[in-house]
């Protein structure tokens, strides 16, 4: 193909990502009277509800929730049917959102960045688009999701395997591998869905388990008649309601601690919750995720359901995970997962008994020497979370420092996880160092995206032009997410969680989201803002 002439186009704001966070930047800065543009990747606005289109992807956090709460008109025009919100449902809103609010005419599609520089004589960002076109502006947005870039393959000998491999992260439309013989590695969040999904369209499926998850049922349903129309209703209030719990969505937690109550109660009060289903299972007892008392209370409930339901013994022993507590993985919330594996034509194989030795050309081989053969390949393999769509990037700040480099040997850090220091005028939504994944994303982003752009008036206002993260918040900020995290179970245990970047080899170990929750961080961030922005320089 050949390159279309190099263009340089100036903007005052350049957005990376037209997903959920990216969407939201075009509407409330171009809203503002700021001359703002975005540059995205795929052919459609979406982000990760774009590329994640694997048989069964569906969204933990209740559809009324995980959508925009900022036009009343498009919180009540909107129809949501399920309790929990399919991919393609929230690909079809965000579609709608994008149309309705005419943001489709500010986006490049399929332009992909390769790279960014910062100019400090002008003042400007310089980034490069894959076909060689230029984009120059004063501030670069990185709307590039915590989750958007998979982690690289790490199997043995998998470059052997002569079959077709298929990525959930960008699944092809519409495939279910009808009658195939699959395999499937990775039983994380993603593999806890396509798992259950496949099983019902492949003829024999194959699940390499390397560290099992805490698995809660989801139990979706479609909404009651009359629902929709009540939570409409009251749709202002709920939303200031999402925004008072930490994690960004209401729950009715239970205020006591798990030993303040019998073991009856305790059993009772698990077991409601394990029926209600979703992420609500989480807030049994206050003190999950403080106390490892409580917490081996609460896996064992979870060690017990999977007794009840897995018919076979050794499967069910393969499927509990022991060496790390609840939560400290992110726990997963899937529809008949456990149940799956009664199933004729599934197959647990774990590699934590039996090592994985080798892929071959025809599927691959344990440590005992097992074969087994398998014609398709579907990779579950994670993310290399947060700051993946950052080093794939040559993005250059002052002095040609590279962040790569910086965040690849010292480990990201970031001042409220806005910025990094010695990258000027480079604003990140939902980045290292905030409660993003921790919490419902969606009121995370809208919590960013407000200090965002009450930044950007105030710059304008004031007349500055220049905003850096001061190195010296930078590692406080760094510290406080890490003691936050050490006061919890969430660093415990052997889990290789992604929170810290522990499922990449090599990666630098920081616990990544700050996980006091957006109310904590709300005051954070608005204390810093109203302080001038402490902690970063405005110049
Ligand atoms: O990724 P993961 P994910 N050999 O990293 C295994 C969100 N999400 O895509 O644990 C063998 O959690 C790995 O094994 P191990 C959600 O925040 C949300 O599933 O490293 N196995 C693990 O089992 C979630 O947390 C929703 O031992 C290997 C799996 O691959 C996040 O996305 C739905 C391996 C990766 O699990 C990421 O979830 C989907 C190897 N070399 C995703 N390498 C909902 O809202 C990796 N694995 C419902």
């Amino acid at each position: 193909m050949t390159k279309p002439p190099t263009t340089v186009t100036d903007y005052e704001v350049l957005v990376v990502g037209a997903g959920f966070s990216g969407l939201h930047l075009l509407h409330r800065l171009r809203g503002a009277g700021h001359l703002v543009h975005v540059v995205e990747q795929a052919p459609e606005v979406g982000g990760t509800w774009y590329w994640n289109r694997y048989p069964g992807a569906r969204c933990d956090v209740e559809s009324v929730d995980y959508s925009y709460s900022w036009d009343e008109d498009l919180q009540q025009e909107w129809d949501w049917t399920e309790k929990y919100p399919a991919q393609g449902d929230i690909l079809a809103y965000l579609k709608h959102v994008a149309d309705r609010f005419d943001l489709r005419k500010d986006i490049d599609f399929n332009t992909t960045l390769t790279g960014a520089e910062w100019d400090e004589s002008q003042g400007l960002w310089t980034a490069t688009a894959d076909d060689g076109r230029i984009y120059r502006a004063r501030y670069l947005l990185m709307a590039v999701g915590c989750l958007s870039v998979p982690k690289d393959i790490d199997l043995p000998g998998f470059d052997k395997f002569a079959g077709p491999v298929l990525r959930t992260y960008d699944w092809p439309e519409g495939e279910d591998l009808k009658g195939r013989t699959v395999g499937v590695i990775g039983t994380g969040s993603t593999g806890a869905q396509v798992i259950p999904a496949l099983s019902e369209t492949v003829g024999d499926l194959t699940v390499i388990q390397r560290t099992p998850n805490f698995v809660i049922p989801t139990r979706n349903r479609p909404l009651h008649d009359g629902e929709l129309e009540e939570i409409k209703a009251d749709y202002a209030d709920r939303r200031v309601r999402n925004r008072s719990h930490p994690a960004g969505v209401f729950r009715s937690d239970n205020e006591k601690n798990a030993f303040d109550v019998d073991a009856q109660e305790r059993y009772a009060t698990f077991q409601e919750r394990w029926e209600g289903g979703g992420i609500n299972f989480l807030g049994s007892f206050a003190d999950l995720m403080f106390d490892q008392a409580a917490n081996d209370a609460v896996a064992e409930f979870v060690h017990a359901k999977i007794d009840e339901i897995v018919d076979d013994p050794a499967t069910a022993a393969s499927l509990k995970p022991r060496s790390y507590p609840l939560g400290a993985k992110r726990p997963v919330i899937a529809t008949d997962y456990y149940e799956t594996y009664n199933k004729d034509n599934v197959h647990l194989v774990d590699v934590k008994r039996n090592p994985l030795d080798t892929f071959t050309e025809k599927g691959f081989r344990l440590a005992d020497g097992t074969e087994y053969a398998i014609d398709t390949m579907v990779l579950a393999t994670g993310f290399d979370a947060f700051t993946g769509p950052f080093t794939k990037m040559d993005i250059r700040g002052t002095d040609g420092r590279s962040l790569a480099q910086v965040w690849n040997r010292e480990g990201a850090r970031t001042q409220l996880g806005f910025g990094a220091a010695g990258f000027p005028n480079m604003i990140i939504v939902a980045g290292v160092g905030s409660p993003s994944v921790l919490a419902n994303m969606v009121t995370a982003i809208e919590q960013h995206v407000e200090w965002i752009s009450r930044l950007l008036d105030t710059m304008r206002e004031e007349g500055y032009t220049k905003i850096e993260a001061q190195e010296s918040a930078q590692e406080a900020w760094a510290q406080t997410v890490e003691d936050v995290a050490a006061m919890t179970l969430w660093p415990n245990g052997d889990s290789g969680s992604w929170y810290r970047g522990a499922n990449v080899e090599g990666k630098v170990q920081l616990f990544m989201p700050y996980a006091a929750g957006i109310v904590e961080y709300g005051n954070a961030i608005d204390k810093s803002a109203e302080n001038d922005y402490e902690g970063f320089v405005l110049s």
